[in-house]
């Protein structure tokens, strides 16, 4: 009996879009289109420590941060390729100031936020990093090219979502609102196959993921729901365990799989990101999408969904706590007073 032959992506997408009959196959084709620059650059990150792209290229981006090469090529081999897709009117990536127009007769009807390489500071030590990207229908007459208005969309808008993660197997993982599933790249084949179907996070876990060096930074209720944590457990008799390794997409996709909350919450540490580090449009509302199409929640740390945030600037920040609905919850409680 042969074995059964495997799900590849463009499978299951094309099997989606025969759920819509309304679908034009645009999603289907700017989703492909994705997936060729996410190969591409999964080839690049894999060959990092081989080839000497490795190390700074002098530049700094939007954030202030030094650019990476391995940022650089992400960075441009999706822009590149999606500007031509046909499929988008506009596009901001978190290595670039201001909106990304398409090219010129190419404007089609959705928009792309993406962090091209998610983590990068753990490049060169060979942690897993990764790529995160959002889709939203645009608001502005199709036709001509998008506005930023089409891009500072809330979260709960968003048609597809989902990341890239470059570790010891690089996976897809997306939810165009039909639950969550994700793919492993078997890089002989150039082909990414579905290894997880319908992922559901687990709704408590005995993990949390959180940079406790700004811990005296942060509200006073969440140091109490991180004290709280360390605590026994009455039903376990142990406490939960820190994990964290400094890449959202990392942290994000373990407690995903295995269950988990991971916080950024606002701290005071620097007066220029009153509202933590990580950023709406391309890192939080995405993830965001998949943790709740998988059944988990994501709030800010004053307890708002983060979906329901209405953007003013395409590099926003917010606070972030996100992971199963149970664990959530139990957060929640801390900042609404109840513990
Ligand atoms: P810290 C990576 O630079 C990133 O944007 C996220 O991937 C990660 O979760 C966070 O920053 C780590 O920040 O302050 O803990 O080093």
């Amino acid at each position: 009996m042969s074995r059964p032959l495997g799900i590849t992506v463009s499978r299951h997408i094309m099997d989606n879009q025969r759920l819509h009959p309304e679908a034009t196959g645009d999603l289907s084709g700017l989703l492909n289109e994705l997936i060729v620059a996410a190969k591409t650059i999964s080839a690049e990150v894999n060959m990092a420590g081989l080839a000497d792209i490795l190390g700074m290229s002098g530049k700094t981006n939007i954030q202030g941060e030094h650019v990476q090469k391995l940022d650089e090529f992400a960075n441009n081999t999706i822009k590149r390729r999606m500007a031509r897709s046909g499929y988008l009117c506009a596009m901001t990536s978190e290595e670039e100031a201001d909106i990304i127009p398409v090219a010129e007769g190419y404007e089609g009807k959705y928009t792309l936020a993406f962090d091209p390489l998610d983590g990068s500071s753990n490049i060169d030590v060979n942690v897993s990093i990764g790529t995160i990207f959002s889709i939203h229908h645009r608001l502005s007459p199709d036709g001509g090219p998008g506005e930023e208005a089409d891009l500072l969309q809330p979260g709960a808008s968003q048609v597809a979502a989902g990341y890239i993660i470059y570790g010891s197997s690089t996976m897809l993982v997306f939810t165009t609102g039909d639950g969550v599933h994700g793919f492993t790249l078997d890089p002989s084949v150039g082909e990414f196959y579905l290894s997880h179907p319908d992922i559901r996070i687990p709704a408590k876990s005995k993990y949390y993921s959180v940079n406790e060096g700004n811990t005296n930074y942060w509200q006073e209720p969440v140091r109490r729901y991180l004290d709280y944590l360390k605590e026994e457990d009455k039903a376990t008799g142990r406490p939960y365990s820190a994990r964290y390794i400094g890449s959202m997409v990392a942290d994000f996709h373990r407690n995903l799989i295995a269950g988990g909350i991971f916080l950024y919450p606002r701290d005071s540490k620097d007066s220029t990101k009153p509202y933590g580090k990580l950023r709406l449009l391309y890192e939080a509302a995405p993830l965001a999408f998949v943790a709740e199409q998988a059944g988990g929640r994501a709030v800010t740390d004053d307890g708002r969904s983060i979906l329901a945030i209405k953007p003013d600037d395409l590099h926003q920040r917010v606070p972030v706590v996100i992971g199963g609905s149970g664990d959530v919850e139990n957060f929640l409680n801390f900042i609404n007073g109840d513990n």
